[in-house]
């Protein structure tokens, strides 16, 4: 589909494209064939544009996407699946997809889904572990695990079963049922649904008015939300940014002056607050 905006390519990869828009970085699996279906290449070459992401002081909130207008992700390239994970070049098995969304949910900035057609298996799980997805009204969203012989039961179980419910979640892993749009928004697993021509621009828009704001507040909630759910992880990730406002303060800066011009620190003028 053609983009009405001017997308400039950060670094060329074989099977996804990485390009940057005015504070917005977009990752898109670039395998429409195979319904972006992703190998160990893919989630490698997305790993390391997230990081690039990540890293980058320009970017302020990534999207994730498919090409081609009929697929977000079908998951894992069943024809690489091999005996103990998906195949890639160097012949070895592995479910690196865990990584990726590992990353997605620890990277300091928004992320949000953008899901034009098919968004299932471990594609489906790819949105899920998105701050927020954005759905064109051609989207479809499922589980297949018990059908093809996985299952995800990680953030694909429990990470779901917390925004749709628990009932609903066994419904959908049990069954492996296809869900249109307009039920993907009625039980909360979509942020809003959109014709498919209005989807990216009604994404860059949600991106705006992110950028918009205060960018250690949107770090701050977003850590807060995983911390109530990631346990010893989430809280030294919120604990992690709390050290980073307090690095930003004159009180800890007198800490480490103190030390560099060898005298005891004086940390007396703080207010001990209430
Ligand atoms: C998406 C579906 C429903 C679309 O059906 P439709 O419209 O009839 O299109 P097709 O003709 O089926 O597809 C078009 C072409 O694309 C190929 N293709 C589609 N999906 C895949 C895929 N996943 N792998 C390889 N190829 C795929 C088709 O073969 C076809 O190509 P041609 O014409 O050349 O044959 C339908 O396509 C569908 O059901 N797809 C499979 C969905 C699926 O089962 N995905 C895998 C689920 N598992 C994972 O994702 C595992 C990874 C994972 O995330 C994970 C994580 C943690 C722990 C465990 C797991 C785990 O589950 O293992």
């Amino acid at each position: 589909m053609q983009s009405k905006y001017n997308w400039q390519t950060l670094k060329d990869y074989k099977e996804i494209l990485f390009s940057y828009f005015q504070g917005i970085a977009k990752i898109s699996i670039n395998r429409p064939h195979k319904h972006n279906a992703f190998t160990p290449l893919t989630v490698q070459e997305m790993s390391d544009a997230m990081e690039l992401a990540r890293q980058n002081p320009e970017i302020g909130v990534i999207i994730i996407t498919g090409e081609g207008g009929q697929a977000f992700c079908s998951g894992g390239d069943q024809s690489v699946r091999g005996h103990g994970g998906y195949i890639g070049e160097d012949a070895v098995p592995r479910l690196n997809v865990l990584d990726l969304q590992m990353q997605i949910r620890r990277i300091p900035k928004p992320v949000i889904a953008m899901v034009a057609g098919w968004a299932i298996g471990g594609g489906h799980v790819l949105h899920v572990v998105c701050d927020l997805s954005i759905a064109a009204d051609n989207a479809r969203f499922g589980q297949t695990g018990p059908k093809v012989g996985s299952f995800d039961g990680g953030f694909g179980a429990s990470y779901l079963a917390r925004i749709v419910g628990q009932k609903k979640a066994r419904e959908i892993w049990f069954l492996c049922d296809q869900y249109n749009a307009q039920e993907a928004l009625d039980m909360g697993l979509v942020n809003k649904v959109v014709p498919l021509d209005q989807l990216e621009e009604t994404t860059v828009e949600w991106c705006r008015k992110i950028l918009e704001k205060s960018p250690i507040a949107l770090r701050m909630l977003k850590s807060a939300f995983n911390a109530e759910l990631d346990g010893q992880a989430g809280i030294q990730e919120l604990a992690g940014n709390a050290t980073l406002l307090y690095y930003l303060s004159d009180e800890a800066k007198e800490g480490k002056n103190s030390f560099l011009e060898k005298r005891k620190p004086d940390f007396s003028k703080f207010p001990k607050f209430p």
